[in-house]
């Protein structure tokens, strides 16, 4: 018998355990469509390719699973690479597919013709083209393995036209078996014994949880090891929630570390767990104190020690670490900090309290933080929150104390706004079960908007909540803060009716101005049992302590110099 591409990809995905790719169609690659259906594989079609990666790349984050995206040739494959950026620096394992013009057109200008993977080299693990059709299932073989070992990333295979129509003898095509480690990469016994001896000396010791833990589906195994040295954990995103936040052991986002740190006492030991040293912790770690310790434990050698010192470097899967750790620390006697741990409570009470004011029962319009943390209380133990903006994540993550890892997605290190809606919609299929809910800015939702047109046709159930500040919030506020508001230029949006926009896709729409509403609203979305949109207007004037702080202290010397300029030419 003869089979094509299409059916071999098919075959490959069905026996990676594939259950839905995240696709936009397109000539190019119509035989992958045919064989899914063939196959049982659900598609679900978008309505913009960024969104399919989107979904793909949320997907894997919260399954663990690979997510893949299939796009066709040309634009297809160009739309799609912001997904694959912000997958790729966020290590999540998804494998996207790319239509391309034939092998036999090349050079003859014909339609959609781009040359992918050298496009995909600088944001994805390994980028390849198949050559020759019978090659098929061995390249996606590869692709697994190369998205799922190791530090997980994106892979891209582009399948030329003529490569995925042709039809080749069953008999002459290998299809893998699939080949995977028997067990991730453990820690040297005498590294862990190092590090044990190091935090057991410490006497305000740290864990800071990255994304890291929960890729390696090491959470439970955080929580016991926090719990039996009764060191206080801060996480990362996704990783939160390990140590539930209701509980004195767990802290809060990384972000945090520097600001409680600052009120409780520098921490002297930090021990660093699939977290890099970036973003989240200050550029250099900077949200760690100078003096203190580091053991830094990452799957990635070339991770241990970015842009500063490390005194213990373990490179190991963070699960097996764990594992090591708890086994040798069953062996010892080990300090309490009760002490330590009471201060760190109380600074973390102190930074919410400064946030009171905000939630004044009618305090109209509504501040932001009112709207994140009804929206966080909603959600403490139960479904997914997606959130995307700027100063709306920020909102929320001093609003939010999750209670469960794994169901809390944000934005990465790309800072990709537009996330939202696909990730909500990811997260409703990989748990259909349970409520999903976006909190977005106004600004971010309208980069995807178009996908509640998916959630619709594809019964995604999914509530959308708008931050509705009128603006590019987190950018207006900088303009504000370091500039002056009369140098407000390019961050305003108006007062739109999102909601109405929304119900044309047959989406259930509410619009909220009162503060008591805020809650009555969201349950009635989700009792509407469909996709929704709750339209929430907030107060423009409010600006976030991250943009206070953040904007004075990196653009000062800039706005300083532009407005000596302004003043030299009286303007
Ligand atoms: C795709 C993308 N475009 C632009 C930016 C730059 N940016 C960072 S924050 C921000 C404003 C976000 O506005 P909104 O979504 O309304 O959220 P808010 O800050 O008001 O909560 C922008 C434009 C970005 N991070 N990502």
């Amino acid at each position: 018998m003869k089979i094509d591409g299409g059916e071999m990809l098919a075959r490959m995905l069905e026996k990676e355990g594939v259950a839905n790719i995240f696709a936009l169609h397109g000539g190019h690659i119509d035989p992958i469509f045919q064989a899914c259906l063939d196959h049982g594989i659900r598609i679900i079609d978008t309505r913009h390719e960024q969104a399919a990666g989107h979904m793909a790349d949320a997907w894997a984050r919260l399954t663990g699973q690979p997510g893949v995206a299939v796009v066709t040739a040309g634009p297809g494959v160009t739309d799609i690479v912001t997904a694959v950026a912000n997958a790729y620096m966020d290590c999540v394992p998804m494998l996207v597919v790319g239509g391309r013009h034939g092998l036999v057109e090349e050079e003859l200008m014909p339609l959609q013709e781009l040359h992918g993977v050298p496009l995909m080299q600088s944001i994805t693990k390994w980028s390849r083209l198949v050559g020759d059709s019978r090659r098929i299932p061995e390249y996606v073989s590869m692709a697994f393995r190369h998205a799922t070992t190791g530090r997980p990333g994106p892979v891209f295979l582009e399948i030329p036209a003529d490569v995925v129509r042709a039809q080749v003898e069953e008999e002459s095509v290998r299809f893998p078996e699939i080949s995977r480690p028997e067990a991730a990469p453990a820690p040297p016994p005498e590294a862990v014994e190092k590090a044990l001896d190091m935090l057991s000396r410490a006497e305000r010791p740290i864990i800071m949880a990255g994304r890291g833990v929960w890729s390696a589906r090491g959470s439970d195994e955080l929580r016991e090891f926090a719990e039996l040295t009764g060191i206080p954990v801060c996480a990362n995103g996704i990783t939160r929630g390990a140590v539930p936040e209701d509980s004195p052991l767990g802290l809060g986002p990384l972000q945090l570390v520097g600001a409680t740190a600052a009120m409780a006492g520098p921490p002297d030991v930090v021990l660093l767990l699939g977290a890099r040293l970036g973003l989240f912790t200050g550029p250099r770690g900077s949200a760690i104190p100078a003096e203190a310790k580091i053991i830094q434990v990452d799957i990635e050698g070339e991770e241990i020690g970015r842009g500063r010192d490390i005194h213990v470097g373990i490179v190991a899967d963070c699960r097996e670490t764990l594992r090591a750790l708890i086994r040798a620390a069953r062996e010892r006697t080990l300090p309490r900090r009760d002490e330590w741990v009471e201060k760190l409570g109380q600074a973390r009470s102190t930074m919410r309290r400064l946030f009171a004011s905000g939630l004044e029962p009618e305090k109209r319009p509504i501040h932001p933080y009112r709207l994140a943390h009804e929206v966080s209380a909603l959600m403490a133990d139960s479904g997914v929150l997606a959130v995307d903006g700027g100063e709306t994540f920020v909102w929320t993550e001093l609003a939010r104390s999750p209670l469960r890892p794994g169901r809390h997605l944000g934005h990465g290190y790309l800072g990709c706004l537009g996330t939202g809606i696909p990730f909500g919609l990811a997260a409703k299929l990989a748990y259909p079960k349970e409520p999903v809910l976006v909190l977005t800015g106004d600004g971010s939702v309208g980069l995807n908007f178009s996908e509640f047109d998916t959630a619709v046709r594809h019964n995604l159930p999914i509530v959308v909540v708008i931050n509705n500040d009128q603006a590019w919030g987190m950018c207006r506020h900088e303009q504000m803060v370091s500039l002056g508001e009369d140098r407000v230029v390019g961050t305003d949006l108006g007062p739109t009716r999102y909601e109405k926009a929304a119900e044309g896709f047959g989406v259930y729409g509410q619009f909220v101005e009162e503060p008591s509403e805020i809650v009555p609203a969201i349950e009635r979305a989700f009792a509407s049992g469909r996709p929704a949109c709750v339209n929430v207007m907030t107060d423009p004037d409010v600006i976030s302590p991250l943009v206070q702080a953040g904007a004075r202290r990196v653009e000062r010397p800039w706005a300083e110099a532009v407005a000596r300029q302004r003043g030299a030419t009286g303007q």
